[in-house]
């Protein structure tokens, strides 16, 4: 078999990737490891930057995003018992976020693919990419037991942060940087109206809280926890509890509860591994690299990976010219950083560290109230919550 382009995993790095290539004309098929049901079945992320919405729109899956979605003018941040608004929109010349779910987006995205008879290989088994650093790539996998072979001019490592692409990589030709975060967040999805319209970000001493949601009947609520829990430790009535003692209680008199139908925990981390191009593989997204949730970035910088990569690639096909692939990783690796950064200052700011004492808790307040209080430092939040330019 031959193709264009194969995209390894079919997440939303991967799907956005295979659309937009394949509007351009670029063949491409989609090897997944997982089935089509297991990976609409992952809850991940809410708040898409208008950057993403951009390219989802390019994409020609963004019809029901725009009907369901609920666009966002600002956030709140919690400390110290009172809410404090940051207007997002305000601060930032009118941009805004859009609350739509990460599965969602995958979803209409499938939808889109399936649509236009576009290729993908779900249980895709031991998918192995081969001969990159040459000019004849090629890619093996197994299906039901029996092996295949797909040559193709690139490979694109879509494949989050376990999959296989970064690890095909020589370790003397890739340097990774990393930040493990000591503690976890335990997530539930409940069909319930949310504490209110905007989401809530809370520092408190007892931990880190989040108040989003899915839509105006759907909420999402994380409280921070130590990495060693376990799910069921958390019962719903405990999570309720804790959530409500974290937030101020005018959110927390806000707070409908009910039966959640998903809980989860998962760790937080910093990665980034560089560079993003190994002669004919490229890394996009979370398998380059991985932001803790509380900038809401991760998916958002996946797509900013999508764009550039979409750019170099139709370069390539439609002018004979590589220079836009030449130039992807350190374009896509400079936006990465900096949204690395601001994930970690987020986390930094609004987290309880083992070693947060009364000092440090004091520092944190006096952060937040300088940043809510000071409109350059207000502005400075918004300009990088909604996005920064590519
Ligand atoms: P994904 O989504 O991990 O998809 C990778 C796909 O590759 C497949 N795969 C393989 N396929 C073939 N062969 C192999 N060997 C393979 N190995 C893996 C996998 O099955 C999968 O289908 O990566 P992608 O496409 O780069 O997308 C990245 C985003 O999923 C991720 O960055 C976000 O979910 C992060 N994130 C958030 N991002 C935001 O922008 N805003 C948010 O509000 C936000 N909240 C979150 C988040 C992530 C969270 N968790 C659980 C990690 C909240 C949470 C709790
Ligand atoms: C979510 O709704 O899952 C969500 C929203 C904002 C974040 C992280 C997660 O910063």
């Amino acid at each position: 078999m031959r193709t264009q382009v194969v995209i390894i995993g079919s997440g939303p790095s991967g799907l956005l990737l295979g659309q937009l290539l394949a509007n351009e004309g670029i063949a491409n098929i989609i090897l997944e490891r997982a089935s089509r049901d297991h990976v609409l079945g992952r809850v991940r992320a809410g708040v898409l930057e208008q950057g993403t919405l951009d390219l989802i729109d390019e994409a020609g899956a963004g019809e029901r995003m725009h009907a369901e979605g609920l666009p966002h003018e600002g956030i709140s941040l919690a400390f110290d018992g009172r809410l404090h608004r940051i207007d997002l929109a305000a601060l930032t010349g009118g941009k805004r976020v859009m609350v739509y779910g990460q599965t969602e987006v995958t979803h209409d995205l499938m939808d889109k693919r399936e649509a236009a008879g576009l290729a993908t290989i779900y249980e895709a088994g031991n998918v192995e990419p081969h001969d990159f650093s040459g000019e004849a790539p090629y890619v093996t996998y197994e299906k039901d037991g029996v092996g295949h072979r797909i040559d193709c001019d690139f490979i694109t490592g879509c494949d989050g942060f376990h999959g296989v692409s970064r690890k095909s990589v020589p370790s003397t030709a890739i340097r990774t940087y990393e930040r493990a975060y000591p503690f976890g967040w335990l997530g539930i999805l409940a069909e319930v109206p949310p504490a209110g319209h905007e989401l809530i970000y809370a520092n408190h001493p007892r931990g880190f809280a989040l108040c989003s949601m899915r839509s105006t009947h759907r909420s999402r609520y994380y409280v921070q926890c130590p990495l060693d829990d376990r799910i069921e430790d958390w019962s719903d009535d405990r999570f309720w509890d804790e959530l409500r003692r974290r937030l101020p209680a005018e959110a927390a008199a806000g707070i409908v509860t009910g039966a959640s139908f998903e809980k989860s925990i998962a760790p937080l981390r910093s990665f980034v591994a560089e560079p993003l191009r190994f002669g004919r593989l490229f890394l996009v997204g979370d398998a380059a690299h991985i932001v803790p949730p509380t900038g809401a970035k991760g998916l958002n910088l996946a797509a900013s990976d999508v764009r550039y990569l979409y750019w170099g690639l139709r370069e390539f096909y439609r002018e004979n010219s590589s220079a836009g692939i030449d130039a992807y990783s350190s374009r896509a690796l400079s936006r990465v950083w900096k949204a690395v950064r601001f994930s970690w200052w987020m986390t930094t700011m609004l987290h309880r560290f083992p070693d947060t004492d009364d000092f440090g808790q004091r520092i944190q307040e006096a952060e937040l109230d300088y940043l809510v209080h000071s409109q350059m430092a207000s502005a400075a939040l918004a300009e990088n919550y909604v996005g920064l330019p590519y």
